[in-house]
C-alpha cells in the first residue's frame, strides 16, 4: 500500500516553508551566474592554513577527546575563551556558565522559539529582518508584529503604539528580535540611544530581547556601539552570535549568552535536538582563539570586505538609475537597495537570473510580505571584478524593467 505521508505530517511540518535564500543557493550552481543572493562569506576569508595548524595541534594534544561526545553546554575552555572575549570586546560581563555553545546561531534562534513560543503567541521584530529568524519562529506557529525602522533605528513610536494595541486585547509579546549591528538584510546599525530605549521598553512591558549579532565584529568604520546585552542587568536579553563570519560557517558553531534559567532550559531543548554541538569544531575554534589567531584574522576579513563594499558602492553609483537609493553600511556583508515604487523585484528576479545575476527580493525579509521595490545585495562573496560586472548587469535589468514593466505607484498582491 502506498503510504500517504502528507496525512501523517504534523501541523508544524505542514507549515514549514522553504527559505528563498536557500532555494536561491541552487541558482548559484549555474555556470557564469553572478550571485549577490546568499549571505556567504568569501572563501578567501577562511583561515585555511591556521585551521590546518589548529587541527595538527589537536591531533597531537587531545584527539581522543576531540572525537568523543561532549557536554551539551559546550567545551569548557571554549566557553571560557568566549566569555573573556565578550567582556573585552563587547563589554558584556559574563562567565562561561552564562554561555551555551550551539550548532550555529540558527540553532540558538530555534531553541529560543522552542522554549518561548506556543502556537498563537506573539513576538515583535524590526523589519526588514533575517529570513532564517522568520522561518525559525514561524515553525512554532507564532504571530509576528512587525516594527518598522526609522532610518537606522527601530521606530519607538510605532513600537509603543503596537504594544498599547496588543495590551488592550490582552496580548503580551514574548520577545523582540533584532539584529543590532550591520543588519541582515539592511546593513544598518541601531544607535546607542535606541538600544537603551528598547531595553527600557522591554522592562516596562515585560518582554525579552533576542539580540542576534553575527556581524558586530565586522566593523569597517564608525564607532563601536556596545550591544544591548551589555546594559542588561536583569537577564532580559538573549545574546546570540556565531563563528560563521569570523572563522567559517561549515564549522556550524554559534553561542548564546543568557541568564541561568534560560541557559538551563535551552540545554534541555538542545539535548533533545542534537545532544551536543560538534565537538571537533569546538576544539578547532578553541585553538583558533587561544592561539591568538582570531583577532588577526578578523582584521584581514574586515579589510577584504571593506574593499568589496567600496567596489559595490562605486559600481552602484556608476551604473544604477538615479532614482535608486541604497544604504551605506559601516560593516557586515549587505547593502539594501530601494528602487522606485511600482517595480516588482520578485517578478524581475527571473529576468535577472536569465541574464545571470541573482539577488534576494526585499519582500522575503518582511514576515507580512510587501516592499516589492527593494532588494538585498551581498558584497562579501564575489570577486572584485565580478562585483563590478554583476552590478552593471543588474543595472541593465532594472533599466529595462523601468522602461517596460514599471507601473508607477502600483500595489502588488502577495504571491506575485
Ligand atoms: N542570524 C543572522 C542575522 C544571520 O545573518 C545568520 C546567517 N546568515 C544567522 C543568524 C545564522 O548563522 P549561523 O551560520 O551561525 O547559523
Ligand atoms: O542560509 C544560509 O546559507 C545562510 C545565509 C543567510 C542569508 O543569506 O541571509
Amino acid at each position: 500500500m502506498v503510504v500517504n505521508i502528507e496525512r501523517l505530517f504534523s501541523k508544524k511540518a505542514k507549515m514549514l516553508r522553504a527559505s528563498e535564500i536557500r532555494e536561491l543557493l541552487k541558482v548559484t550552481q549555474i555556470p557564469d551566474m553572478i550571485s549577490f543572493g546568499g549571505g556567504l562569506p568569501n572563501p578567501s576569508a577562511f583561515p585555511v592554513d591556521i585551521i590546518h595548524q589548529c587541527i595538527d595541534k589537536i591531533f597531537i594534544d587531545d584527539i581522543n577527546n576531540a572525537l568523543q561526545y561532549g557536554s551539551t553546554e559546550g567545551l569548557i575552555p571554549l566557553r571560557a575563551a568566549l566569555a573573556e572575549r565578550m567582556k573585552k570586546n563587547n563589554k558584556i560581563s559574563c562567565t562561561l556558565h552564562d554561555i551555551l555553545v550551539t550548532t550555529g546561531a540558527q540553532q540558538a534562534l530555534f531553541l529560543s522559539a522552542l522554549c518561548f513560543l506556543d502556537p498563537g503567541d506573539t513576538y515583535l521584530s524590526s523589519v526588514p529582518t533575517y529570513l532564517g529568524a522568520i522561518q525559525a519562529f514561524g515553525a512554532f506557529e507564532a504571530n509576528c508584529e512587525s516594527i518598522p525602522m526609522t532610518d537606522v533605528d527601530i521606530d519607538i513610536d510605532s513600537l509603543r503604539r503596537n504594544l498599547e494595541r496588543l495590551h488592550r486585547t490582552g496580548i503580551n509579546p514574548k520577545f523582540l528580535y533584532t539584529v543590532s549591528n550591520f543588519q541582515n538584510p539592511s546593513g544598518e546599525t541601531v544607535s546607542l540611544s535606541n538600544r537603551k530605549e528598547l531595553l527600557d521598553i522591554a522592562s516596562e512591558y515585560d518582554f525579552l530581547i533576542i539580540e542576534d549579532d553575527p556581524y558586530g565584529e565586522l566593523i569597517f568604520e564608525g564607532e563601536f556601539i556596545p550591544p544591548i546585552k551589555s546594559f542588561d542587568k536583569k537577564g532580559r536579553v538573549i545574546y546570540v552570535s556565531t563563528f560563521s563570519k569570523i572563522l567559517a560557517p561549515g564549522f556550524r558553531l554559534g553561542w548564546v549568552i543568557a541568564s541561568k534559567e534560560i541557559i538551563d532550559k535551552f540545554v534541555l531543548a538542545k539535548q533533545a535536538a542534537d545532544l551536543c554541538t560538534n565537538v571537533f569544531s569546538q576544539y578547532v575554534a578553541c585553538e583558533y582563539i587561544n592561539g591568538g589567531y582570531l583577532d588577526k584574522q578578523v582584521l584581514e576579513i574586515k579589510k577584504l570586505y571593506k574593499r568589496k563594499r567600496d567596489i559595490m558602492l562605486d559600481s552602484l553609483k556608476k551604473y544604477f538609475p538615479k532614482d535608486a537609493k541604497w544604504t551605506i553600511p559601516n560593516g557586515g556583508m549587505f547593502i539594501w537597495i530601494t528602487l522606485p515604487e511600482g517595480i516588482n523585484t520578485n517578478l524581475m528576479l527571473q529576468k535577472a537570473i536569465a541574464r545571470k545575476v541573482a539577488y534576494v527580493s526585499g519582500s522575503a525579509f518582511f514576515p507580512d510580505g510587501g516592499n516589492y521595490n527593494s532588494i538585498r545585495l551581498n558584497f562579501s562573496f564575489s570577486d572584485d571584478n565580478i562585483i563590478k560586472k554583476g552590478i552593471q548587469r543588474l543595472a541593465e535589468v532594472i533599466k529595462d524593467e523601468l522602461t517596460t514593466n514599471y507601473k508607477k505607484g502600483a500595489i502588488f498582491q502577495e504571491g506575485v
